[in-house]
């Protein structure tokens, strides 16, 4: 097949690849629907894919992966820069110069027996000036349908590249040569100690090896979108963040936009769908997992989303948490490790519909409610199977979810999930305040992740495990950020969903009812209301957050709304340890916002 584009560079990369992963074929990716349904039919001949009930389902199709493949796996992700300190405490860092002597040799031969797809990418709106375009090889075509649905994949990507234009290197393979005759596994992939998921951040380099699940496959989302693309923001003055983007319209038609950061299991997903209940405010989505936002020529932040699909967390999605996010994948959708049903639609746990039989995620016959030997409920889809489904579908998709120049940022949210001490929704007094609360967010840690000195674990700005440099010097970049913004820069607010009472009781109720804080917030940003000044922060006023018609009773509100300065001392020590692992790169302000919250707390 003749290559598509007269890019030097590009060709270049093409032929060495091809050279050292030895793939029978090369094939350059058009995304055009021909080519997704060719790759579909493929795959359901070859038993990878199942095609569900078209009347049900239409044009949509279920995959089991492999049980050892079945989530990104931060173990295994490098970030492979020049010097250890750039890496910093938070990444796993390896010399590249290694890695890549390791990688080459696993990556010799790698493709042979199958097919090496080109992918041509662009993450944003083609030709936005916050886009970036990316060039993805992989020889899975599992891989290539996905990225056809999550990202801009179209000959325009080729014409805005040209002959000289960059592009983010982006090498994918399963490790699962195939020899002459040898009959290929369901989902191949290699040995959890063959995988690596690397990144080379001084060359804009990305480099998968041996899955072929999510994140660690579809390089444009986590490694580019925000690994790679976060280290980019820092050098070039914007920021690449894991935050989904909303608008929130009041009844007079005034629009303002909010990103907000949750770590994962804070409904993320749910929020950047909802369905408002305060009477005229509308919520429109603009996306569900990251942002990346720019300061315009006004001096405001602008935000797009570099994604055009959701790769959604598929279990707990019903009617009632997210029908916006059902209806999303109501057709052209692809499901991986879900229940297959007798007729061939799928199902998931708490998706809120009957099942009455099917195939679990790895295949065997399934009916809900089955127990195993130990007395323990059998799950027919695996915890993180997902769907992947195309963002124009969303109803509530925000008629400028595609403008090239984005939309301009009132309110950034933080958050995580707390049982206990951090009220519903508290304002930052100013940006610097802002970042120290997005750099110190927390959520409690489940029994599995359960560190012996702290319960809750901090993931600031539930960027964690997304940032491509060292966590100290992405704090600065924050503050720097605000302080190049100066008083145009977003508001800074933090909410907790999670608050229970003495007897475990949810103090509030969530979802949709989540739209009340966020009009408290817009009608802040308007200066509509005023607010209360505590040790922590700026919080409602009697009255200025409506409860009308939730039935909360007075005492519950009050303790939603509580802020009990012992409970909060406690969890200084874990802040200043947590800080204090960043080392010499921690920023000076963060101490002294620290500093200045103690002295608050008294
Ligand atoms: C995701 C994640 O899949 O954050 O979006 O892990
Ligand atoms: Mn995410």
């Amino acid at each position: 097949m003749s290559a598509p584009t007269k890019n030097k560079k590009l060709l270049a990369w093409v032929a060495e690849v091809q050279k050292m992963c030895t793939p029978d074929r090369v094939v350059w990716c058009d995304g055009s629907k021909v080519e997704y349904d060719r790759l579909m039919a493929e795959m359901v001949a070859s038993g990878m894919a199942i095609k569900l009930n078209e009347k049900k389902r239409p044009n949509s199709f279920a995959f089991n992966s492999d049980p050892s493949d079945v989530a990104r796996v931060e173990n295994r992700t490098y970030i492979a820069s020049l010097k250890e300190e750039d890496a910093g405490p938070t990444n796993n860092w390896i010399d590249p110069v290694e890695l890549k002597k390791t990688m080459t040799a696993l990556y010799k031969g790698c493709m042979k027996g199958r097919t090496m797809y080109v992918i041509p990418f662009s993450m944003g709106p083609i030709g936005s000036d916050i886009a970036k375009i990316g060039v993805e090889i992989t020889d899975s075509p599992y891989v290539v349908v996905n990225m056809q649905i999550m990202t801009r994949m179209s000959p325009k990507v080729l014409e805005v590249l040209g002959d000289e234009g960059e592009f983010i290197p982006c090498l994918h393979s399963i490790g699962a040569p195939l020899e002459p005759g040898q009959k290929d596994s369901r989902w191949p992939c290699a040995p959890i100690e063959q995988k690596y998921i690397a990144h080379f951040p001084e060359e804009n380099l990305i480099w998968s090896y041996g899955s072929g699940y999510g994140g660690n496959a579809l390089l444009g989302k986590k490694c580019l979108a925000l690994r790679i693309a976060s280290n980019m923001a820092r050098k070039e003055g914007w920021m690449a963040e894991h935050m989904l983007i909303l608008r929130f319209t009041n009844p007079q038609g005034k629009k303002f936009h909010i990103a907000a950061a949750f770590p994962s299991a804070c409904g993320k997903t749910n929020l950047a769908m909802l369905q408002s209940t305060v009477p005229g405010w509308k919520v429109e989505t603009i996306g569900d997992d990251i942002a990346w936002m720019k300061p315009g020529k006004d001096g405001r932040l602008y935000a797009i989303n570099p994604e055009a699909g959701f790769f959604g967390v598929a279990p707990g999605t019903s009617k009632a948490s997210n029908p916006m996010a059902l209806e999303s994948c109501r057709k052209d959708a692809i499901f991986t490790n879900v229940v297959v049903t007798d007729d061939l639609d799928i199902w998931w746990e708490d998706m809120g519909v009957e099942c009455t039989g099917g195939t679990d995620w790895k295949g065997k016959p399934f009916k809900p409610g089955q127990k195993d030997a130990e007395g323990k409920k059998i799950l027919g889809a695996h915890p993180n199977s997902r769907f992947t489904a195309r963002a124009e579908l969303c109803p509530v998709i925000c008629a400028d979810w595609e403008n090239p120049a984005g939309v301009p940022i009132d309110i950034f949210v933080f958050g995580g999930r707390r049982t206990t001490t951090m009220p519903l929704v508290h304002e930052a007094l100013d940006f610097n305040h802002g970042v120290y609360m997005g750099a110190t967010a927390a959520s409690e840690a489940t029994a599995a992740a359960l560190d012996v000195k702290s319960a809750i674990r901090f993931d600031p700005f539930a960027m964690t495990p997304f940032i491509g440099y060292h966590a100290g010097d992405y704090m600065n970049h924050w503050f720097e950020m605000g302080d190049l913004l100066g008083d145009k820069a977003p508001r800074c607010f933090y909410v907790n969903w999670f608050r229970k009472d003495k007897n475990g009781k949810w103090l509030w109720p969530g979802f949709g009812e989540n739209s009340r804080v966020l009009k408290w917030m817009c009608e802040r940003v308007e200066s509509k209301v005023g607010a209360k000044e505590t040790a922590i922060g700026l919080m409602p006023k009697e009255g200025d957050l409506t409860l009308d018609g939730l039935n909360i009773p007075a005492e519950d509100w009050a303790e939603l709304m509580k802020v009990d300065k012992e409970l909060f001392k406690a969890t200084l020590d874990d802040a200043r340890e947590y800080l204090a692992k960043l080392g010499s790169k921690l920023p000076a302000r963060m101490m002294v916002q620290f500093e200045a919250l103690k002295k608050r707390l008294g």
